[in-house]
C-alpha cells in the first residue's frame, strides 16, 4: 500500500482533558508517523469553514461551536495507507458504535464532542492539509 498523509485534529474535548500524548500515542502504535503539528484556537468562522461540508446539517451549529470552544492540535499523519488507518485507530463516529482499543472508544464523551477529527479521503485529505499546513511546515 502507498505512503499516505492525513489530517488528524485532536478536538477540544480531548485537549482540555490532557488526553493529546494518549492520543498521539495511540496513532504512532498504528504506524503512523507525526510529521506537523500545532496547538491552535480556532475562531467560529474558521471552524465553519472547515467543516463547510456539513453546512446544512442539523448538528453544524453545536459542532462550529465546540470545534472553536478551546484549543485543538492539528496534526498531519504519514504512513502505509494513513487515511483508513486514521480512521481505524479513530473508531465509529459515535462513540457508542466504536470498537475497544479505538480512540473514540476509550475517551469520547458523546457523538459531537468525540475526541479526534480525521480525514476521510485521498481528496479531502489533500484539501484539509492545505487549509492547516503550507508545504514547509511538513516535515517527513
Ligand atoms: P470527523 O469528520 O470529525 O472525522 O468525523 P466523522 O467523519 O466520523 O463524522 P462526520 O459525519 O464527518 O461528522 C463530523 C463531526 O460532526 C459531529 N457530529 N455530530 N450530533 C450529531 O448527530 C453529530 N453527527 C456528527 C461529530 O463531531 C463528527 O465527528
Ligand atoms: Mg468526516
Amino acid at each position: 500500500m502507498a505512503i499516505e498523509r492525513t489530517l488528524s485534529i485532536i478536538k477540544p474535548d480531548a485537549t482540555r482533558r490532557n488526553l493529546t500524548g494518549k492520543i498521539v500515542a495511540m496513532f504512532e502504535e498504528a504506524g503512523l508517523r507525526v510529521v506537523a503539528s500545532k496547538r491552535i484556537h480556532l475562531t467560529p468562522a474558521q471552524a465553519g469553514a472547515f467543516y463547510a461540508v456539513h453546512k446544512e446539517r442539523p448538528f453544524y451549529g453545536e459542532l462550529v461551536e465546540q470545534m472553536s470552544a478551546e484549543p485543538v492540535v492539528v496534526q498531519v499523519l504519514e504512513g502505509e495507507g494513513a487515511i483508513a488507518k486514521n480512521r481505524e485507530v479513530m473508531g465509529a463516529t459515535n462513540p457508542a458504535n466504536a470498537d475497544e482499543g479505538t480512540i473514540r472508544k476509550s475517551f469520547a464523551l458523546s457523538m459531537g464532542e468525540n475526541s479526534v477529527h480525521g480525514s476521510d479521503a485521498p481528496e479531502t485529505a489533500k484539501e484539509e492539509i492545505a487549509f492547516f499546513f503550507s508545504g514547509i511546515e511538513l516535515v517527513g
